[in-house]
């Protein structure tokens, strides 16, 4: 019999040994390089391996086995770590001018002191400012054995329960690792990994973070570290600590030892650089790639790159010298929910819209931000009078993220959705399992009257310039214009009459209505709005049936033959034609001469044009509807199933078979915000 205290066998003293490399190698694929390599169930089925040889001999367990990353138990409060070396905090920069007169200092200190020669540049490190937590990992001999906040950068909290069951922080060093290594980075989380959370907390009815930031601290400070060890969160290194070995020579030299040593480090989005120029350049490069990356940064960082140049600078207060944050302007900020309209779209879709007290974020002012629809509001319980969090990203629409619950007011109220609708007073219809609710009034309704018009005369339709929205709802309000054809019935004498119009603008507006008379047949097809057909689809159409008449007359069978027309699109386009007001619409418009020209047969390019798009799994803000329409007005396709030809699928919580045959078939799949990011660079 074996004794399973006794010493193991050693070939179960082996595997055990491997199947720590290995899984520790899948944890750095997947957490660090974000590079699976191997399927969720054979890493589970190592990782119970290894919990079986453990169980089964209590000798082979190791306190840096990777088992062991999944908490312990719970504490009472944190314990004060006094840092070996103190955390220093970064100086600040908002404007280049800040950035030149940095270089300039560090540039002229250097010459003075004699480490470079006058107008030799100065070579620095750039890194990313991770939104995150500054934290301090201590490895002894190889081993993690203390992680502490930064604190006040004097005595911080240890969290070491908590920093061990991050899989991309390593518990054990690569050898040959020095005796003592202190290292310093940032405990982030990624945006997918934050929407995931999110989700799954909503179900659980607990916390919704506001932020992947905030997501990442509440995560970080649970006396709990088995909750820790359910949060997805992931680390960078960027500097270090007490170290007893000496030193590469320059900051970029250490980063990547440290890399070689295991631990993760951001070196793809790093570069080194010489002179203001080239830092100016890094933040300008970083800032165009800033909304596509998997988590949020508010900064970048430059550091003087030789390590004899950094001491030769030392240190002001508790910053270093030789190191500069370069900040962006701030894409969230709080203010006042003063209230929640509701906007009715082109195709009926009802957003809720938050009227908000001005902010200024993301380097504009902002008094509207939208609030998606109905079950988002309660999702992240957001009550009129609270104060909100907004964010407005890059280019897209502000948004309100979620409410300050420290800051709520006694008075703040509940939203109450309505069940008609609040323009035209139809009822409003919100299908099972759907997010958006729509107003049922169709072309009766004004407000579904003016997007729609809105959209026709757009740059994508037929473009008729100076045709702003603001004249196109006092066309509608005072019913001079009831649909599209009447359009081409205005007259310069009656526009000019107009609020901010004069003759010269009525005269230009009637031109350019004119000159849309031969509209392209699928500018024409893409005017009329119909649901899920996009730029893309609307010239598929226009070249298969040639005529608008051919496609009014269109069987569902036939519309199934254009490529990359399906089910859904096809019962759209079916439906809109068996719609008798829709009909009139056309009638009315070829009564009025407009004439839509068949195509020639090369396709024209756009946005998306030309990427057929698959969708699978839940989306964490967008419902599948939603993403469709967006790829579908960006040019792109929507396809049902994945095969060769499909560029790229879109995958969200549960994805399914989709997902995998993309795998098999190395078709790229990207996630939420790897869509927006396309849409913002389509
Ligand atoms: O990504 C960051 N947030 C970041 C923070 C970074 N890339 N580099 C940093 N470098 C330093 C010095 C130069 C002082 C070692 C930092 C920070 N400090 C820092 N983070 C929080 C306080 C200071």
């Amino acid at each position: 019999m074996l004794d399973p205290h006794g010493t193991p066998p050693e070939d179960v003293l082996a595997r055990a040994s491997n199947l720590r490399a290995e899984i520790e190698q899948h944890n750095q694929a997947y957490y660090v390089h974000d590079q699976p390599t191997i399927g969720d169930a054979q890493y589970d089925a190592l990782l119970r391996e290894l919990q079986a040889l453990e169980q089964r001999f209590p000798a082979v367990l190791t306190s840096d086995s990777p088992t062991q990353r999944v908490g312990a138990a719970p504490l009472a409060a944190f314990s004060a770590v006094t840092h070996a070396v103190a955390m220093l905090s970064l100086a600040n920069a908002f404007e280049e001018e800040e950035v030149l007169a940095f270089d300039k200092r560090v540039a002229d200190t250097l010459v003075q002191a004699g480490v470079i020669k006058p107008s030799e540049p100065v070579t620095y490190a750039c890194e990313l400012k991770l939104d995150g937590l500054a934290i301090s990992l201590r490895y002894e001999a190889g081993h993690l054995v203390q992680a502490a906040t930064r604190g006040d950068g004097q005595t911080g909290e240890d969290v070491t329960a908590n920093i061990r069951t991050i899989r991309s922080i390593p518990l054990r060093l690569n050898s040959p690792a020095p005796a003592v290594l202190e290292v310093r980075g940032e405990v982030f989380m990624n945006h997918a990994d934050f929407e995931r959370l999110n989700v799954m907390q909503a179900q659980r009815q607990e916390k919704i973070f506001v932020n992947p930031r905030n997501a990442a601290a509440g995560s970080l400070r649970q006396l709990d570290s088995k909750i820790t060890a359910q949060r997805p969160l992931r680390f960078f290194a960027y500097g270090w600590g007490e170290v007893s070995d000496s030193l590469p020579a320059t900051h970029d030299g250490v980063l990547q030892w440290l890399a070689k040593l295991g631990l993760p480090v951001n070196r793809e989005q790093h570069a080194t650089v010489s002179g203001a120029l080239g830092l100016l350049d890094y933040y300008r490069t970083v800032g165009e790639r800033r909304s596509g990356l998997p988590y949020d940064i508010d900064g970048v960082v430059y550091k003087v790159n030789s390590r004899q140049a950094q001491r030769v600078l030392g240190f002001v207060a508790r910053a270093p010298r030789f190191a500069l944050a370069h900040k962006f302007p701030a894409q969230e900020a709080m203010t006042e929910l003063l209230g929640i309209d509701l906007q009715v779209g082109r195709t009926g879709a009802i957003t809720p819209v938050a009227r908000l007290a001005p902010v200024f974020v993301g380097g504009v002012t902002v008094t509207n931000a939208t609030l998606h629809n109905e079950d988002e509001i309660t999702r992240k319980d957001v009550r009129i009078g609270d104060t909100v969090v907004v964010r407005r990203a890059g280019d897209v629409i502000p948004e309100v993220v979620g409410p300050v619950l420290s800051a709520r007011p006694a008075h703040a109220q509940v939203f109450q959705m309505v069940s008609a609708c609040p323009v035209c007073g139809s009822t409003i219809e919100k299908p099972e399992g759907e997010a958006v609710a729509r107003c049922t009034g169709g072309l009766f309704c004004g407000a579904q009257r003016k997007q729609s018009l809105i959209h026709a005369v757009g740059r994508k339709a037929l473009d008729i310039e100076g045709l702003g929205d603001k004249l196109v709802e006092q066309l509608v309000d005072r019913a001079r214009v009831k649909s599209l054809a009447d359009l081409f019935t205005l007259t310069v004498t009656e526009l000019a009459a107009y609020d901010r119009m004069g003759v010269k603008s009525a005269q230009n507006i009637v031109q350019a209505i004119e000159a849309a008379r031969q509209p392209a047949l699928d500018r024409f097809i893409f005017a009329l709005g119909i649901r899920h057909v996009g730029q893309a689809t609307a010239s598929d159409l226009a070249r298969h049936f040639g005529s608008i008449e051919g496609l009014m007359r269109a069987s569902e069978e036939e519309l199934l033959s254009v490529a990359d027309v399906g089910p859904v699109v096809a019962q759209s386009i079916e439906h809109f034609f068996s719609e008798p007001h829709n009909r009139e619409v056309v009638a009315a418009l070829l009564d009025q001469g407009i004439e839509p020209q068949p195509l020639a047969t090369r396709p024209q390019q756009s946005g998306l044009s030309g990427l057929t798009f698959v969708l699978t799994g839940t989306l964490p803000t967008w419902t599948r509807e939603q993403a469709a329409e967006a790829i579908l007005s960006a040019g792109g396709k929507v396809s049902g199933s994945v095969s060769k030809k499909t560029a790229y699928v879109v995958a969200g919580e549960d994805a399914g078979s989709k997902l995998t045959k993309a795998q098999s078939l190395g078709v790229s799949v990207i996630d939420e915000s790897g869509l927006k990011a396309l849409l913002g660079d389509a």
